[in-house]
């Protein structure tokens, strides 16, 4: 039975990990680019796919039937490719306790550590948005939140990440699991190297650049590792045309 697999792929979005993935599996697909609207939000377009129109969505066509399978959420994608096209564990790993560990960080990190950053962006946005007149309030209430609750999180998760980087590093990988590259690196990329290591724009995460790189200098390590590896590079310029310019966000 071939598989058809086209990957519904949104500029400046998480779904870049997926182009990864299949580039790092060598597995064939297409790609069907999405411009995101100048609210930086995705077109209705995606909606036609799936009814929540976000990014990444990864279509299945079954070439005999023309059936055609509607896959979500980054994590489900990940294990339904590594579940079926990594027969040779080029990312999972042969060991049990590892694939297991994997399996955590594909949960992990749109479940625990994705929405303390989109929710700390999204008050950026209530800063700068809010109606005139009402900024300086609606900075204060969105201040007091973070303060309270989203950046203590984020440090926290933070940390337990530095450490258990710091850990791999002493043992002597380069990875979060094991002693090879996994779906937890590429997973955990968008939040850590797109969202904070590349952002010039860090202070909405509650730190600056220098801080950043002194406060987790291991996560600033495996990003400049996972970052020039062939895959990754190669996954960027397959998308380059498709992201001219930097968001204003
Ligand atoms: N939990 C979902 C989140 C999907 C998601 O929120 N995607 C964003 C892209 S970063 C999106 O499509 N945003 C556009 C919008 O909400 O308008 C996943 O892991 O795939």
């Amino acid at each position: 039975m071939t598989k058809k697999l086209i990957l519904h792929w949104l500029n400046y979005s998480r779904s870049q990990r997926v182009v990864v993935l299949l580039e790092k599996l060598k597995v064939p697909y297409e790609i069907k680019v999405y411009e995101r609207t100048k609210e930086f939000r995705a077109p209705k377009e995606l909606e036609k796919i799936h009814p929540l129109g976000k990014s990444p969505v990864l279509e299945v066509i079954d070439e005999s039937t023309n059936e055609s399978q509607i896959i979500t959420e980054t994590g489900h994608i990940f294990n339904y490719l590594l579940k079926n096209f990594d027969k040779d564990h080029i990312l999972t790993p042969t060991d049990a306790k590892q694939q297991d560990e994997v399996d955590y960080f594909l949960h992990y990190s749109e479940g625990t550590l994705q929405p303390l950053l989109v929710s700390l962006l999204v008050h950026g946005f209530a800063k700068t948005k809010a109606p005139f007149g009402t900024r300086f309030l609606m900075g204060l209430l969105v201040k007091g939140i973070d303060d309270q609750f989203y950046l203590p999180e984020l440090f926290k998760n933070l940390s337990y990440l530095e450490e258990i980087l710091k850990n791999q590093h002493e043992k002597g990988s380069s990875y979060f699991v094991g002693s090879q590259l996994t779906g937890a690196d590429i997973i955990l990329s968008f939040p850590l190297i797109v969202n904070l290591v590349e952002n010039k724009r860090l202070d909405a995460f509650g730190t600056s650049d220098l801080e950043f790189a002194k406060r987790y200098p291991n996560i600033k390590k495996w990003a400049e590792f996972i970052v020039k590896l062939p895959d990754y590079v190669k996954a960027e310029e397959k998308v380059a045309k498709n992201k001219p310019i930097t968001p204003n966000i």
